[in-house]
């Protein structure tokens, strides 16, 4: 396995994700990378974690699978996070000086799926805080435009937070009751109705090939993907990666998905710098 990019990060690159919060990185990842994830989401689709959840089934049976944190049981993401590029990409976008890992996520939607990401932010319901927050976004296969994940430019660096899509509504499974969350006390801000005129919010989404990624920070809006063509289906990997300025927090209410338990099982406190085995230093710059 290569753990060289197949090309540099390109200054503009760099330049793009600073100023919108989100850049498309196109061939950022050998093929031998993504059939090793997918090799991997196969055996945790097979064997999915107590966190996981299916945010959607149809009359029809079309599923849209979520599971997050399975890296520690799955060999393949395992060797991605610690072997792959993907820790010096985020360091790089972010110039930061050390990349710690957070969690990995898989968005898996059967053909046809219809069912698209509400619009929302990330990093204001986590456990920890900070500017330097980055995901990696990556399709195992090919995805058009209009399906693929989609972003407001710029909006990591509005002052606001929205109030947060309860994703614990989601469930037709059952779960639903252990999965609400209250984000009342964050915010009563909504997000304004980007679907009705995504045009004027700048949205930007694009046509990917498995190799490709977008980096996004994960204050920015993001949403909407989804509502497949009948016989295409979406499978996508992502990891969640912290650079200089992030730090433990934990919020009264509204942290989505909470790690506040795991973190004090493992001595971390508010405040602290994310580090141990569950959130390991990844990539520093020499
Ligand atoms: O791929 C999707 O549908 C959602 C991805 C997402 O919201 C995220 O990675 O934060």
């Amino acid at each position: 396995m290569n753990s060289d990019a197949p090309r540099p990060i390109t200054s503009k690159e760099i330049a793009t994700y600073q100023h919108d919060g989100v850049v498309l990185l196109p061939g950022l990842f050998d093929l031998e990378w993504i059939d090793l994830l997918d090799k991997g989401l196969i055996a945790n689709c097979k064997d999915p974690t107590e966190r996981s959840r299916v945010w959607d089934r149809d009359v029809e049976g079309r599923t849209m699978f979520w599971d997050s944190q399975a890296w520690q049981g799955i060999d393949e993401y395992r060797q991605f996070i610690f072997e792959s590029p993907a820790a010096q990409i985020a360091g790089q976008l972010m110039k930061s000086t050390h990349i710690n890992f957070y969690f990995d996520a898989v968005f898996v939607r059967s053909p046809g799926s219809q069912f698209a990401t509400p619009w929302h932010q990330d990093e204001p319901y986590w456990s920890v805080e900070g500017y330097d927050t980055c995901t990696l976004w990556m399709p195992l296969v090919p995805v058009k435009r209009e399906n693929a994940l989609a972003y407001v430019p710029g909006s990591h660096r509005l002052d606001s937070v929205f109030y947060q899509y309860n994703f614990g509504d989601l469930n037709p499974d059952g779960k639903t009751a252990v999965d609400q969350v209250d984000f009342s006390g964050i915010t009563e801000t909504t997000l304004p109705d980007i679907d009705a005129d995504p045009e004027s919010f700048g949205v930007v989404s694009w046509d990917m090939q498995p190799g490709d990624c977008v980096a996004f920070n994960s204050r920015i809006i993001h949403g909407g993907s989804g509502k497949l063509h009948k016989g295409t289906d979406l499978r996508v990997f992502t990891t969640k990666w912290l650079g200089d300025d992030v730090r433990i927090k934990f919020r009264d209410c509204g942290m989505d998905p909470d790690h506040s338990a795991v973190m004090t099982e493992h001595g971390l406190k508010p405040g602290d710098r994310p580090g141990t085995d569950l959130y390991p230093r990844v990539w520093s710059r020499t």
